[in-house]
């Protein structure tokens, strides 16, 4: 793939304005339309095989009623000889897949794209996968490198926090521990963000996005204060795709070769049971 700074620059601030000025969004949380369905995802951390089987199954251009939520995309496997890691073109791939179906493609913004607009914050084996990250987006654009990273860094900062269906499903990266939750700022959902928001572990929005091994009691907490029916996150891994996590809690993993992804109708009102039976497994996806 050979791509002109200026070309990528652009296409990270043209999806950058979709996710600001979508009207599914109010401040940091995107309302979905009560018709029409929705394909949830788990974190994808740069599983090209999972992600290409999304993108062609879900067949946006023919399926206009569809929606697709995206997270966690970056900081993947893909290192080269000098440990640049090169998960930078899955989120170009899919910035452009908003700015076509802009209305249909939505994010959240994960714990990884936070470390990466920090810059630091994720070490693996030793390394900092954000430098790593960094090092891909420097050897591909050279002297131009640094104006990429900018707009990567200003078009994570576009990413709703959550997304709200009509039928008592809500979607976020992740949850608040249940300490955090007790006093956890719900205003952080419905107005404009400042940098105390984003800071390491007093932050709403850190809170949020980093979250884990919260109970079914916490979640039941959160989604009353949410008037959620029931909660469906990535962040926490799962080998066998998803976890149960008491009656409100669905974790779904779409990062390895049992990750799956959820589709669901949005006119309809889902048990937990339900949800559990529409899962799907990438490798049973014939595309
Ligand atoms: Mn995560």
């Amino acid at each position: 793939m050979t791509l002109e700074a200026d070309t990528v620059v652009e296409t990270f601030g043209a999806a950058g304005d979709e996710n600001k000025l979508s009207p599914l969004r109010q401040e940091q949380v995107v309302q979905l339309p009560a018709e029409g369905e929705v394909w949830m995802t788990g974190d994808i951390h740069d599983h090209r095989t999972n992600f290409s089987k999304l993108i062609r199954a879900a067949d946006l251009e023919n399926n206009p009623q569809r929606h697709l939520v995206l997270h966690e995309l970056i900081h993947g496997d893909h290192f080269d000889a000098k440990g640049a890691e090169d998960s930078w073109k899955m989120l170009y791939e899919a910035a452009e897949l908003k700015c076509k179906f802009p209305n249909q493609v939505h994010f959240l913004l994960a714990n990884h794209d936070l470390a990466q607009i920090h810059g630091e914050g994720i070490m693996k084996a030793g390394l900092s996968v954000c430098e790593a990250f960094t090092a891909a987006v420097e050897r591909d654009f050279g002297a131009r490198g640094t104006l990429v990273n900018v707009a990567i860094t200003e078009f994570l900062l576009t990413l709703p926090l959550a997304i709200r269906c009509p039928n008592g499903l809500f979607f976020c990266h992740s949850l608040p521990t249940d300490d955090q939750i007790k006093t956890f700022d719900y205003t952080v959902f419905d107005r404009p963000l400042s940098p105390a928001d984003y800071r390491r572990r007093t932050g709403p929005v850190y809170q949020l996005i980093w979250g884990r091994h919260f109970t079914p009691e916490g979640v039941n907490d959160f989604a009353d204060h949410m008037d959620a029916k029931i909660i469906i996150t990535g962040h926490q891994p799962q080998d066998a795709g998803y976890l149960v996590n008491g009656d409100r809690h669905l974790i779904i993993a779409s990062d390895h070769n049992q990750g799956v992804f959820l589709p669901i109708e949005l006119n309809h009102e889902y048990t937990m049971d339900e949800l559990v039976e529409n899962l799907r497994k990438y490798v049973s996806l014939d595309v």
